[in-house]
């Protein structure tokens, strides 16, 4: 009797051992957690912030250059582990997309709305150089005052790279300003910044695109107001682009194998937030300050573990 009481104790014991360290402490594999970086500095940052995160648990990290658009599809086969920054009005459509055809998951959202749209910066205001803005219908009587030697007297709104949009803000110039106007893209985020830095030395008034948070929100840029967005206005999903941008998400996307293969480091993935502060900073930390990304983000780290080390031990 002693022995098969003392057995099945045992045993008892033996399961709920096996249990709670099964609970516990699933182990993350150490294949990489491949991380993509694009074009605009909050991200590259953030990229090597959140790799950094990553390494500080203990896993492997790489790092890949990735198409702003096709990295979905990329994540959806599992060529790329997650991205960290789905910004809704730029990359929302190729995002469900991808979704739709399943092995994406949405894996959370930033404590930071979001807008990307054309607009000017705060001394453009102050300066009254187009009375009536930040309403677009200010710009129909300003076309000239926004020409630049390349736009045949038009005005110019430079649109950022291409890799970013399609037509969208064409169809929207064509529909809402007309023939006055003229939409031209930039070859980098770099442009956009060296444009805004050029025109404040001349004084000249300048129309790009911009998105918050971003590093200019220090400064002050006043995005030009366009009828509002709704689901379905723009072109390319069968409306009259009669619309702005809307105001919008800043999501997390990762593989559907991402929280089996490495599940301390998902839990850490899916409670990450950045807010607008800490996303501006990041790009400031390169744009303005000069850094290196991966300097910057070992500044960042350094600088804020109190925001992001509380991450690493979600469900420990
Ligand atoms: C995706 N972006 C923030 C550059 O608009």
């Amino acid at each position: 009797m002693y022995t098969i009481k003392r057995t099945v104790g045992a045993i008892v014991a033996g399961i709920m051992l096996a249990f709670s360290a099964g609970t516990i402490s699933a182990a993350d594999s150490s294949a990489p957690i491949v991380i993509p970086t694009h074009n605009w500095s909050s991200q590259v940052v953030m990229a090597y912030v959140i790799g950094g995160i990553f390494e500080s648990m203990g896993n492997n990290v790489e790092y890949v250059s990735a198409d702003t658009q096709k990295v979905y599809e990329a994540i959806r086969i599992g060529d790329v582990t997650i991205s960290h920054e789905v910004w809704q009005s730029t990359f929302g459509k190729s995002f469900y997309a991808a979704m739709a055809k399943g092995g994406v998951i949405d894996a959370g959202t930033h404590h930071a709305p979001t807008l990307e749209e054309v607009g000017v910066p705060q001394w453009v205001i102050d300066k009254n150089l187009c009375p009536g803005l930040p309403d677009y219908k200010a710009l129909k009587k300003c076309a000239k005052v926004f020409a630049t030697p390349d736009s045949g007297g038009k005005g110019r709104i430079l649109e950022g790279p291409q890799s970013w949009h399609g037509a969208e803000y064409v169809d929207r110039a064509e529909a809402l300003l007309g023939n006055d106007w003229v939409v031209k893209f930039a070859g980098s985020a770099d442009a956009l910044w060296a444009e805004l830095a050029s025109a404040k030395k001349e004084g000249r008034g300048t129309i790009v695109f911009n998105w918050t948070p971003n590093f200019t929100d220090a400064e002050g840029f006043v995005f030009i107001k366009w009828p509002p967005y709704y689901l379905g206005c723009r072109k390319q999903d069968g409306g009259d682009s009669k619309c702005g941008s809307p105001i919008g998400w800043l999501k997390k996307a990762a593989n559907y194998k991402f929280p089996k293969t490495h599940p301390k480091a998902y839990m850490a993935f899916s409670q990450m937030s950045f807010n607008a502060g800490q996303i501006g900073s990041m790009a400031a930390l390169v744009d303005i300050d000069k850094m290196t990304h991966k300097d910057a983000a070992k500044k960042w780290l350094a600088d804020n573990e109190d925001a992001w080390k509380p991450y690493t031990t979600v469900g420990m």
